[in-house]
């Protein structure tokens, strides 16, 4: 099913809701520490249903020039009263109405979501069936923060494997790095593992990176800065551990850039990233046909946005173990009535009912709300 044949959709309206969910343990990166999950929950309304999207954002501009708050305003402002209203004929033409606003691709992606939802509800459809996804279950991998000391990494990925997680992610930053692939490697020699420096290093560190490429990483994520595509095709043809990139990849033109130039070998997709499910699909499709492997990225996301993740990794062209890990590993309690878990052989299954196929617990829900507002189609210009 194309979602281009997707029913005439009208949304009725909108309310935007923020929810807190607390890590079960800190997360840090080579830009910061995350305590808690804040994340920006989209609802809209359609002849009696509700679709629902999840915004990646964050709190702080540290990955994404984006943040939650940023969302709030594109979307109360100008991406929703783009929509509110106005009848189109499938998710699509919905998404072309608000393409006119440059950049907030988050607070798109969390809007299209919400349409997908909505539509897959009423065409009896899950969002696998709607995207072409080919796969029943995930193979998962778990993402680790920078932690405290190496002992503390090596416990950690030691509780993750016994858990069945197929690939072990490390957050890495200069002076981070060579001892602890080093350390992981004396301990797990066979285990899949990869590092992501979100972009702490430079070219000048490229001799240092070169000394990674001992250990036989399945691949390094985003070493350079987020929008060189030129020092990480130099960087990559300095090094053999191929490079993935995250942040540098928001649009089909920087994949294309990326490809012309050589800048890496693998793609990590997040719809939030590149503005949504639909993006993601056609960003899949070239690396498909330029033979990147691509793997699904996390963002800390509740159920919500997990469900949204899975059905994208069920594309054909997901050929290797994502940060889709179970709702566990981040939450004490997630928004869903069944959270999402593991299973011993380390993956995690693609939701099968209409829409995103979630149900989320009201009180669960109710708990966790920090924030809400309704957003009419048109925006007062008070206090502007
Ligand atoms: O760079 O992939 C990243 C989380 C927040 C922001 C950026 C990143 C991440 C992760 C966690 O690595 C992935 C996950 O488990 O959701
Ligand atoms: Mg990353």
């Amino acid at each position: 099913m194309k979602v281009d044949q997707l029913l005439p959709l009208s949304v009725e309206r909108a309310r935007l809701r923020v929810v807190s969910l607390p890590l079960v343990s800190p997360f840090t990166t080579s830009f910061g520490t995350q305590v808690e999950r804040r994340a920006l929950l989209v609802e809209l309304y359609s002849q009696g249903l509700v679709g629902l999207g999840e915004c990646a954002a964050g709190i702080d501009p540290g990955y994404s020039s984006e943040t939650y708050r940023t969302a709030i305003e594109a979307l109360r402002r100008h991406i929703l009263p783009s929509i509110l209203g106005r009848e189109a004929a499938s998710v699509a033409a919905q998404a072309e109405r608000w393409g006119w606003v440059r950049g907030h691709l988050m607070a798109k992606a969390a809007v299209e979501m919400a349409l997908l939802d909505l539509a897959g509800q009423m065409a009896g459809l899950s969002l696998k069936e709607i995207l072409g996804g080919v796969k029943e279950r995930i193979p998962s991998g778990v993402s680790i923060g920078i932690q405290t000391s190496l002992d503390a990494t090596l416990s950690a990925i030691e509780g993750y494997l016994g858990q069945g997680y197929q690939r072990i992610k490390l957050k890495c930053k200069p002076g981070y790095d060579i001892q602890l692939a080093g350390a992981v490697r004396a301990r797990f020699p066979d285990t899949p593992v990869m590092l992501d420096a979100n972009s702490a290093y430079t070219l000048a560190d490229a001799p240092r990176l070169r000394e990674l490429d001992q250990f036989h990483l399945m691949m390094i994520e985003q070493p350079l800065a987020h929008d060189d595509l030129i020092d990480h095709a130099e960087l990559q043809s300095q090094i053999e551990t191929p490079i993935c990139l995250d942040e540098s990849v928001e649009s089909l033109a920087d994949l294309r850039a990326a490809l012309h130039l050589g800048s890496g070998r693998i793609l990590n997709i997040k719809l939030g990233r590149v503005g949504g499910m639909l993006p993601s699909r056609a960003i899949h499709d070239s690396c498909l046909a330029a033979g990147w492997p691509v793997w699904c990225g996390g963002m800390l996301e509740t159920g919500i946005g997990r469900a949204a993740n899975l059905a994208l990794a069920s594309l054909p062209g997901f050929t290797l173990p994502g940060d889709t890990s179970a709702s566990d590993r981040y939450f004490q309690e997630d928004l869903l009535a069944e959270p999402f878990t593991l299973a011993g052989d380390g993956t995690l299954p693609v939701p099968s009912g209409p829409g995103l196929g979630v149900q989320v617990d009201p009180r669960r829900l109710d708990r966790a709300t920090v924030l809400m507002e309704e957003v009419a189609a048109t925006v007062p210009m008070a206090g502007a």
